[in-house]
């Protein structure tokens, strides 16, 4: 029994966003129909890495649903899609702005089919002015916060690999869509649910905006940053929190040789201590969270003139046994290859049919009464018969759909 059993998804996601969070609520147990135009989602084909095989980028983002084909400008796709969504308990799509009225299914037409349906949108911006723009991770980024304060004073606005605009978006769209169908018991009635890429950046960029009112009173002394203006700057790892933070460099020098450290009112003795400058933990110029707040980069610098003679997990090891807040960098090769990673199925090993074994990223929630099994994504149109069976359409007429092209 999944948390999600008996729920079924109609989904007509692509790229990432929208099959981030399609594939979330199937680790939850709904039963995942993917529903692609003739030529598959376009990820199907994007960054292969093996020739005619489904790329690694479709494969992470769509296990455990089931896939059909359907050519929704078709008149007998429409027929058909009509009966799906009658079946269907959820509807979510992220395609560019007006496409799935422009299919002939708005708001008003869906709830017609299904008043239970909920459909859930994503789109790169909410109704105002950018509303009729499209939008891709980097581009939701730089509208929500994230660019405009990451990276460091003295260079241009960065992104973050992290895929906050797409993946991000997809998981408060998970959250929308379970408090419809949550609501749903109550009001028998479905509901819309919107999410936009920007907002969802905002929304996890919400503490710039504190500092951004902040700047009103007075300097960010938790930053690092020597002058301010009337807004929030680029501040580097500087934790910009009520602890600092920083990421200092450790042994023996490579790119990913750092580890970042927080320093706690109460870590600051541990940390003298450590580092070989134990005067320093009752010196008044360094004793106080207020006295070293004006030298964070010095004090950041007295650690690192410690971590650099050590490698990053020895330094680990030595913090966290005086309970001081840290955590190395980890390479991405390091995070694939992460023993604790694999037991807590967080990096899990999934069989597809045509590339064999891949590797993937499991599901962050973990419930106790709803263990998640990942399963390979499907195959284009691999449960067409299956599902289109299902609908009553017999095996002649699968052909003929197919021949021409509805299909
Ligand atoms: N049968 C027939 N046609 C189909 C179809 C199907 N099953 N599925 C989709 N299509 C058609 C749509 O109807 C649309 O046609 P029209 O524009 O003629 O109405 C067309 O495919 C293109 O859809 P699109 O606008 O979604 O695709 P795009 O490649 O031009 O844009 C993207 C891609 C991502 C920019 C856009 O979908 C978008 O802005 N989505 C919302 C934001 C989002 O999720 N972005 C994240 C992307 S991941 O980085």
């Amino acid at each position: 029994m999944k948390a999600l059993e008996g729920v079924r998804v109609l989904d007509m996601t692509h790229v990432q966003s929208g099959p981030s969070a399609t594939q979330l609520l199937a680790w939850l147990g709904a039963d995942v129909v993917k529903l692609e135009s003739i030529t598959g989602d376009i990820t199907r084909q994007q960054l292969r890495d093996l020739p005619g095989v489904d790329s690694l980028y479709f494969t992470m983002l769509n296990c455990n649903k089931r896939s059909i084909t359907l050519n929704m400008k078709s008149e007998r796709g429409k027929e058909i899609f009509t009966e799906l969504v009658k079946q269907s308990d959820v509807l979510v799509e992220n395609f560019g702005p007006g496409a799935v009225d422009r299919m002939g299914f708005t708001w008003e037409r869906l709830q017609e089919l299904n008043p239970r349906l909920i459909y859930a949108s994503i789109k790169g911006f909410g109704p105002g002015r950018y509303r009729a723009f499209k939008a891709y991770e980097v581009i939701a980024q730089a509208m929500g916060g994230s660019m405009t304060t990451t990276g460091f004073e003295d260079g241009p606005p960065l992104a973050t690999g992290a895929q906050i605009g797409d993946s991000g978006t997809g998981i408060h769209a998970v959250a929308g869509i379970l408090a419809a169908l949550y609501q749903r018991q109550t009001t028998d009635r479905g509901q819309r649910v919107q999410v936009a890429m920007q907002h969802a950046v905002l929304n996890l960029a919400r503490v710039k905006l504190r500092d951004q009112q902040r700047l009103a009173h007075g300097p960010l002394r938790e930053y690092p940053n020597k002058t301010f203006g009337d807004e929030v700057p680029r501040s580097g790892n500087a934790s910009g929190g009520g602890q600092p933070g920083w990421a200092v460099r450790c042994a023996p020098g490579g790119p990913n040789d750092y580890i970042y450290v927080i320093v706690q009112p109460v870590g600051w003795k541990p940390i003298s201590e450590i580092i070989g400058r134990a005067e320093l933990a009752d010196d008044p110029e360094w004793a106080t969270p207020e006295a070293r707040l004006p030298k964070l980069d010095k004090m950041f610098q007295l650690i690192e003139e410690w971590t650099i003679r050590h490698d990053k997990w020895t330094v680990l090891d030595k913090l966290n046994a005086a309970n001081v807040p840290c955590g190395p960098i980890l390479s991405t090769k390091e995070l694939i290859e992460d023993e604790s990673l694999r037991e807590e199925g967080m990096v899990v090993a999934v069989d597809h049919p045509e590339r064999g074994e891949f590797l993937t990223v499991g599901s962050p929630l973990q419930l106790s009464d709803s263990p998640v099994e990942v399963r390979t994504s499907p195959l284009l149109g691999e449960h067409n018969q299956e599902i289109y069976g299902e609908l009553g359409v017999s095996a002649d007429e699968l052909a003929e759909l197919k021949t021409n092209g509805v299909i």
